[in-house]
């Protein structure tokens, strides 16, 4: 069995999503999401150009060698766009050697370790009590954890706050937006939000919030005492993790659950926030961080210490990415969590899945593959529109962390 063609196909369904399919001499296919927000064409260019021409005619079946030719090959290893395109690739043939099978990709990993992954919705809103109303409302739909976002008082703009209530798209068209930041502000509202949604939601749900990269690490220490009294199911993204360390100053200040890693790619990105316990959960996503094959090594490694999974699972990342991660969250075994930003209806129509969402959980049936295909003929009328994520700036006008 060869690989006989891969197709790199772009489609702007409301949002860019870079879809790879790996076509076999057997005429068995495969997905995979090489989607990078705001870098999609760079991604699309390192497989067309780099990628493809160097697998046309190798076994579909030799996952493993086809990874590791790609990792070691390139030289220059890791990086969002590398590690997203072998990515991509190592999806589609995980796909292909589930049909092959007969079998769901979670039956070839070990078999299920639950019936369903607990997911976590996103309510957002332009002040507390739009935040509070969003929450109530997931509740209502059967979430049993919430991410909560809100305005604050006193800036014009906030990450995690969409135009319109639910759906939230941070990417937008043309240039880079610029948004305003001051963490004194957020600081000083952030408690005050949790006070009201513990009060208004009740003991058991589980909230999270995510502070998406904004904070020193005395200032994250300080968010995360501050939220205890509300028992956070974890505060994402407290502080910039290249610098894996610092979270050993959060760890001396705050019990608050810590989670990082959207942002990852490789183990390497993680080793230390792991092995020194630093974080609870690990949110590497299967479509920036090498696929399942490598995803696999980072969560049995986090086994070893503890802590679980989180994984990422914002719009910007397709269904197939979805559906890889649904068929790795049910086979795992030291699973934590799973982020659930529903796509659109018109993105559910071009990426027809099997996964959906049930009284809280995402569950999916025995189905061959990754369970997830694409309309490539719907995919067509939705060309590529570049659009970039939004950059922060502080009041001074110096650049902050989006
Ligand atoms: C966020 C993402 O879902 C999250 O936790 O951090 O929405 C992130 O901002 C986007 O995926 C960036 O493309
Ligand atoms: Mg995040």
């Amino acid at each position: 069995m060869k690989i006989e063609r891969i197709d790199i196909i772009v489609t702007c369904p409301g949002r860019n999503f870079v879809t790879v399919k790996v076509v076999t001499s057997d005429g068995v296919h495969g997905l995979g999401d090489a989607t990078l927000n705001g870098r999609e064409l760079a991604v699309h260019a390192y497989l067309q150009e780099h990628v493809v021409p160097c697998l046309i005619g190798r076994d579909p079946r030799n996952i493993e060698d086809i990874w590791q030719y790609l990792y070691r090959g390139a030289y220059w290893r890791r990086g969002p766009v590398t590690m997203t395109a072998i990515a991509a690739i190592d999806m589609a043939l995980w796909d292909i050697k589930g049909k092959l099978a007969d079998m769901p990709v979670y039956q070839l990993l070990g078999g299920k370790s639950r019936d369903g992954l607990m997911v976590y919705g996103h309510a957002n809103g332009r002040d507390h009590a739009e935040a509070v109303d969003a929450v109530l409302k997931h509740q209502e739909e059967g979430y049993k954890a919430i991410r909560v976002q809100s305005g604050v008082p006193g800036l014009e703009k906030t990450y995690g706050v969409g135009k319109t209530q639910g759906y939230y798209e941070p990417a937008e068209k043309g240039l880079p937006p610029e948004e305003p930041w001051d963490t004194a502000l957020y600081l000083r509202h952030t408690p005050e939000l949790f006070r009201k949604v513990r009060e208004a939601v009740g003991p058991d749900a589980h909230l999270l919030h995510d502070a998406h990269h904004r904070l020193t690490p005395i200032e994250a220490a300080q968010l995360g005492k501050s939220l205890e009294p509300y028992r956070l199911f974890w505060i994402e993204d407290a502080t910039p993790a290249e610098n894996q360390e610092s979270f050993r100053l959060i760890r001396q200040h705050t019990t608050t659950p810590l989670a990082v890693g959207e942002v990852f790619n490789a183990i390497w990105d993680c080793n230390q926030l792991i092995r020194e316990q630093l974080v609870d959960y690990i949110r590497a996503t299967i479509v920036h961080a090498g696929g399942i094959t490598h995803v696999r090594r980072i969560a049995d490694y986090a086994a070893m210490y503890q802590v679980r999974t989180g994984f990422h699972g914002a719009t910007d990342l397709s269904p197939v990415c979805m559906a890889a991660a649904v068929n790795f969250g049910l086979w795992v075994p030291n699973f934590g969590i799973q982020e659930l930003m529903p796509h659109s209806p018109l993105t559910d129509a071009v990426f027809p899945h099997n996964y959906r969402f049930e009284q809280g959980y995402l569950v999916m049936d025995e189905v061959p593959g990754l369970g997830v295909e694409i309309d490539e003929t719907l995919a067509a009328q939705y060309p590529y529109e570049r659009a970039y994520l939004p950059v922060a700036r502080l009041r001074d006008g110096s650049m902050w962390n989006w």
